[in-house]
């Protein structure tokens, strides 16, 4: 039997960490349950996920007779319909929604705004292997109504808080507030996330290297050199990088927080009009950006610092290096030797 002896719950370490700091208006504890509560929701249906199947497939009526949705279009309309109607937010952006999205009718415009991937890892979503969703928050820099997308279109390093949420094997919430970032774990028979990691610190230099290598072909020159010197013995271990790749970016960087090593979305020359790459500045870099500085870690577009890039369009694709700052660097001498004319 336990010993009645219980941790910290995600609602508490984010309320002593508001006492710290008495200027605080306790608004990120808000922002930060309901982003948890969202979270929850979906968590459960990304467990049910394999069950849909059975019960009916997506389009179709289950036999409730109801309609059964796609798992991302669900996590979009959840994220929405709590944050949107929090009374935190002027402003809301998704990887889903072309358009940035307003508050709705009859509720209250917040000081913040915030950007997020609802459901990450799209290709993994049907086959019952570790997704994620991503945010970051900012605050409002606007006073009029109408003026809503400058508050999303700010830099990496003005972001106050960010985070993402992994559904793996448990289901995971890590965050900063730029305060350290800490990891909490659900514990689905309490309906709460427990403190699982306090302060988490990526090594200053790793031994796997994550990307998509079926691109080798239409990488620029400095990024093959850059995974073929990885195969290469390395002088610390005394043999070659591991590979490790999952296709879902929350799995494949919440092991890099957590071992280290690099993670890589670089630029490629498959489709010419994704110059940047594949992966979101705003959904996806700019707070895994944040995060991995916050962990002593460190965040490249190749050229420089991805915290650095002030977003021109919602949808903005960037390159993308990211993990131990010994790693990082490596892959920015790289390209800074070999990749001049950007090919
Ligand atoms: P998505 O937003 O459509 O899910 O795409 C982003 C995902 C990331 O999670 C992952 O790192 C990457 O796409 C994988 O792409 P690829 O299949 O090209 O390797
Ligand atoms: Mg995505």
């Amino acid at each position: 039997m336990a010993d009645g002896k219980v941790g910290t719950n995600l609602t508490r370490h984010i309320y002593q960490k508001q006492m710290e700091h008495p200027e605080a208006t306790g608004e990120l504890t808000g922002i930060l349950n309901q982003v948890a509560f969202a979270a929850k929701i979906v968590s459960r249906e990304v467990n049910k996920a394999g069950l849909v199947e059975i019960l009916g497939l997506t389009g179709m009526e289950n036999v409730q007779g109801e309609e059964v949705q796609k798992l991302d279009d669900f996590a979009n309309e959840v994220f929405i319909n709590i944050l949107g109607k929090s009374g935190h937010f002027c402003i809301i952006a998704t990887e889903e929604e072309a358009e940035a999205i307003t508050v709705p009718e009859g509720y209250k415009r917040g000081n913040y705004s915030i950007a997020l991937d609802p459901l990450d890892g799209s290709s993994n979503i049907d086959f019952n292997i570790a997704i994620g969703t991503i945010f970051s928050v900012h605050r409002r820099v606007t006073e009029d109504e109408g003026e809503g997308e400058q508050d999303l279109m700010q830099p990496g390093r003005k972001i106050i808080a960010a985070g993402y949420v992994l559904y793996g094997s448990s289901t995971m919430l890590v965050v900063s507030t730029g305060d350290g970032v800490h990891g909490f774990t659900l514990d689905p028979s309490v309906g709460e996330f427990l403190q699982s990691h306090t302060d988490i610190q990526i090594p200053d230099k790793g031994n796997i290297y994550s990307i998509n290598e079926g691109n080798y072909p239409y990488w620029t020159t400095g990024v093959r050199k850059y995974i073929d010197f990885l195969k290469e013995k390395d002088k610390a271990s005394g043999r070659p990088y591991s590979g490790r790749y999952i296709g879902s970016m929350v799995a494949d960087m919440h092991r890099t927080l957590l071992k280290g090593g690099i993670f890589m979305y670089p630029a490629d020359k498959k489709d010419p009009k994704k110059p940047g790459g594949k992966l979101r500045l705003l959904y996806e870099c700019a707070p895994f950006a944040f995060l991995v500085a916050h962990a002593g870690g460190a965040a490249s577009t190749g050229t420089g610092p991805v915290l650095d890039v002030v977003p021109e369009d919602l949808h903005q694709r960037v390159p993308f290096f990211a993990g131990s700052k010994h790693d990082v660097s490596q892959v920015e001498w790289f390209v800074g030797k070999y990749d001049e004319d950007k090919e």
